[in-house]
């Protein structure tokens, strides 16, 4: 496919940041194309990476409360208010773990969408956050559950979809990835199921946007002192 993927710096040329997806997806987009995510990394990677020029649709972020598991229930719902458009829907292996049984509901309604799992071996986000406000890190990545350190527990995405009765297709570097969710697109299309693209996914290269987002920090761990000093330039909406 040869994704140029401008925005992004490229890290480990096997297995690709979540940049690189939005930018494989942004590029085999086009206007009847409608895309869309809720939770974890991917409503940052999304809003600050998507391009929405040369006819290339707008995206849809549930950004109220982000709520995990929207993902794959709201793609069946956005699939079958606009019959004539095709869903794509970007979701972590969290947000899946979350909720995934649409997948096997939509196949008695026949409102076809393509899921995108990214598999990046927990919920990476919060590992991002907690590391931030200058703690260990604990208990985000299945590798570093303190409870499970041994033998951390692995969920075979592609497996599960399979067993819910949906195509299913992984990829393991972004052309591969390109590759996979046009077939996955032709796929859902042909046979008005649902299809899922497993792709892993890097569980620490984010897109810098700049971005602030207030989250309560202990005066005892070092983010606070950030906290401090970029709590005073937050824009409010006062009601009049
Ligand atoms: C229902 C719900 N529970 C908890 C959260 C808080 N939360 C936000 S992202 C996240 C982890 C998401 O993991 P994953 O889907 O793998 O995405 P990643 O962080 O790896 O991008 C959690 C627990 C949430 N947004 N929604
Ligand atoms: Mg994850």
């Amino acid at each position: 496919m040869g994704c140029t993927c401008r925005r992004i710096a490229l890290s480990d040329p096997g297995i690709p940041s979540y940049a690189q997806i939005v930018g494989a997806v942004n590029e085999l987009s086009g206007p009847s194309d409608y895309v869309m995510t809720a939770s974890g990394g991917l409503p940052g990677e999304l809003v600050g990476g998507w391009r929405a020029v040369g006819g290339a649709p707008t995206i849809d972020v549930e950004y109220g409360f982000s709520c995990m598991g929207y993902e794959i229930a709201g793609a069946w719902g956005a699939a079958m208010a606009q019959r004539d458009r095709a869903v794509t829907t970007l979701l972590g292996d969290g947000a899946y773990l979350t909720s995934n049984s649409e997948l096997f509901s939509a196949a008695f309604a026949g409102h076809p969408f393509v899921a995108v799992v990214c598999d990046n071996d927990g919920s990476a986000v919060i590992a991002r956050l907690q590391q931030n406000q200058g703690c260990a890190a604990f208990d985000n990545f299945y590798a570093n559950c303190l409870t499970t350190r041994q033998s951390p527990p692995r969920v075979d995405f592609a497996g599960h979809a399979a067993a819910l009765g949906r195509s299913v297709l992984t990829a393991h570097d972004v052309d591969e990835f390109g590759d996979a969710l046009v077939q996955a697109r032709a796929a859902a299309k042909a046979g008005a199921h649902t299809a899922v693209v497993v792709v892993r996914t890097q569980p620490s290269t984010w897109t810098e946007t700049g971005a602030w987002w207030e989250l309560g920090v202990p005066p005892e761990l070092p983010g606070r002192a950030d906290y401090d000093e970029e709590k005073p330039r937050q824009v409010r909406y006062v009601r009049r």
